[in-house]
């Protein structure tokens, strides 16, 4: 069968005329999704040192790839959601008009795969079987990007042939062009269900299935058809009885989602167990009963390295060490890959390539990352493959904020829930170009991502109430609080799956909560503290409210709501007006 036959939808057939007609590659390649050919592509990637093989005694079927040095996070000031009318696109978004956006991409994509193989991956995003699932075609000219979406999505044959049938697909067209910061754009027509990216070759810009499709595409699939597409980690947690509960929880890129999605409960806590089911993007549906249920889109993980190591995530410094492809780490002089707080090995080279020296700076990147399968994680679910999903009892908000915030607390309901959402705030990391510690609004984690309008964004998320009885509760924890002198105040990483037992207690009415005015907070001794050596005073600081700073906090959030204009939805209004008027006249 040649290509044409192959791809027997005539929308599909003429995509791939037109964009090769364009890009004039010397050569098409239709990824059927198979081992062998990972394994040619990894072997003739390492020929042209797009690749470069590790120890295969300690890291067997490990690469190291290095990227362009410009060319090393997501670029949100080059991210366009192009809508066919602006206020769709919000002030959340850069806008560009479809028609310019088009042919300012198609003059760069004009002949950029010249001399180049153009590869057609179709993926499916979800279990193949799902009636949750959404599928895709990424045309690519960087193998780096077929080798990550094998790992991270369900690719090839299977994928084509729902694609064929569904007749629905997203189309995404990528080269890494030049390389140039100068010319990258990555351009979003949710009205067409199109992405176009240009000049990255980088994760969140290049892999297309995970942040352009699974979020700010899909997030507007999601409003139009009433679900969510949502930047959250699923996680099972089973108690001593064998009881499991499901929880998605949304936080900012690099704040510790695929920590905790990998938690191995510490020895104090017995017989808990942690399953994964996914560690960045969770699509949220009510079933037929008015449940809420989760998949995760994705099939892998495209994790942060530098911190990762037998303290902070055992599971993937363990899943780490096979079938890997490691993003810009350091090397050891055996060739083993080496990042910032791995404990073990020293770094000779560092992620470009140069000779490693401690006063040139860090050895890995720290936006350097892993893509692995999720099947390779100690603590996989295979519920991740359930077409039906899991069933969601909370939604875990939470962010990096050094003040404030309390350790974890309860929304009060559904609408007090969503304003929380709405109101994160998080210290910027690496995982985005641009300054980084800086404390920034980031709704529902989602700020980067939404497809469309926050506003339209909210007015969706408060629809569910009307929708069921059956909605999971809200909470918002944040691991990262620190006292005066900037030491955390509580531990994090394995021990927070005490935060989450006391989430579970209160999904389950177990127990009873301190109301504040900014929500249900834990009593003290509802916490187990057990084999914790936190001083008291540490314990109140991180349960404590301040009622001024928060009266100061709630109206910021209500200033950055309002900023979104005439679309913001009365409900979240009024829940800022609530509490700006309890919060008033408490902390006087
Ligand atoms: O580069 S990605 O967007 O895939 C990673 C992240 O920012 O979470
Ligand atoms: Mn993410």
């Amino acid at each position: 069968m040649n290509l044409h036959q192959k791809l027997s939808l005539p929308d599909l057939q003429n995509w791939i005329e037109n964009v090769t007609k364009l890009t004039q590659p010397n050569k098409i390649y239709l990824c059927d999704g198979s081992e062998a050919e990972y394994q040619n592509l990894i072997n003739e990637m390492q020929e042209t040192e797009d690749l470069i093989k590790l120890n295969s005694d300690k890291y067997p079927n490990c690469y190291l790839h290095r990227s362009d040095p410009s060319d090393v996070a997501r670029v949100e000031h080059l991210t366009y959601i192009c809508s066919n009318n602006k206020d769709d696109a919000g002030p959340n978004n850069n806008w560009m008009d479809p028609k310019e956006a088009h042919s300012k991409m198609d003059l760069l994509f004009k002949n950029s795969m010249k001399n180049r193989t153009m590869y057609i991956i179709p993926y499916c995003m979800g279990p193949i079987d799902s009636p949750y699932s959404r599928c895709g075609i990424e045309i690519t000219d960087s193998p780096y990007v077929v080798i990550n979406m094998k790992l991270m999505t369900r690719i090839g044959q299977s994928a084509l042939n729902r694609i064929l049938k569904e007749k629905e697909y997203v189309k995404g067209l990528h080269s890494i062009g030049k390389l140039d910061p100068n010319e990258r754009f990555i351009m979003h027509f949710p009205d067409e269900l199109s992405i176009k990216s240009f000049g990255s070759g980088y994760g969140g810009n290049a892999l297309l299935g995970k942040k352009c499709h699974a979020l700010r595409i899909a997030s507007w699939q999601a409003k139009n058809e009433g679900w969510l597409a949502e930047h959250m980690l699923i996680v099972g947690i089973e108690d001593p009885k064998g009881n499991i509960k499901y929880i998605a929880c949304a936080f900012p890129s690099a704040c510790g989602k695929t920590n905790l999605a990998m938690l191995i409960p510490p020895k104090s806590q017995p017989g808990w167990k942690i399953w994964t089911l996914g560690d960045d993007i969770a699509w949220l549906h009510l079933d037929d009963s008015g449940e809420m249920r989760a998949i995760n889109p994705e099939a892998g993980y495209f994790g942060v390295v530098p911190g990762t190591n037998e303290r902070t995530n055992k599971n993937a410094f363990d899943m780490i060490h096979k079938d890997t492809i490691y993003t810009n780490v350091g090397l050891t002089e055996d060739n083993e890959p080496w990042w910032e707080n791995k404990n073990t090995g020293i770094p000779t080279k560092d992620w470009q390539g140069n000779i490693y020296k401690a006063e040139n700076g860090v050895a890995a990147h720290p936006n350097s990352r892993f893509t692995v399968s999720a099947k390779n994680n100690p603590s996989y679910s295979s519920l991740a493959e359930a077409p039906e999903g899991v069933p969601i009892s909370a939604i875990v908000f939470g962010g990096r904020r050094k003040k404030l915030a309390p350790l974890v607390y309860e929304a009060k309901n559904w609408k007090h829930g969503v304003f929380i959402g709405a109101g994160i705030a998080s210290e910027t990391t690496a995982a985005a170009t641009g300054k980084k510690g800086i404390l920034r609004r980031d709704p529902m984690a989602m700020l980067p991502f939404c497809g469309y309008n926050f506003a339209d964004y909210w007015s969706h998320w408060l629809s569910f109430e009307r929708k069921t009885e059956k909605l999971p509760k809200i909470f918002h924890v944040n691991w990262f609080r620190q006292n005066d002198k900037g030491m955390f105040l509580w531990p994090g990483f394995n021990e927070n799956l005490r935060v989450l037992r006391w989430i579970i207690d209160r999904c389950e009415e177990k127990i009873d909560a301190q109301e504040t005015p900014i929500g249900f907070l834990p009593h003290r001794d509802d916490i187990d503290m057990n084999g914790l050596d936190i001083p008291n005073k540490n314990i109140d600081e991180l349960l404590s409210v301040d009622e001024k700073e928060w009266l100061n906090e709630i109206q910021s959030i209500g200033e950055y709501i309002q900023n979104f204009g005439q679309r913001v939805p009365k409900g979240l209004l009024d829940q800022f007006k609530k509490l700006e008027i309890e919060l008033s006249k408490s902390s006087t």
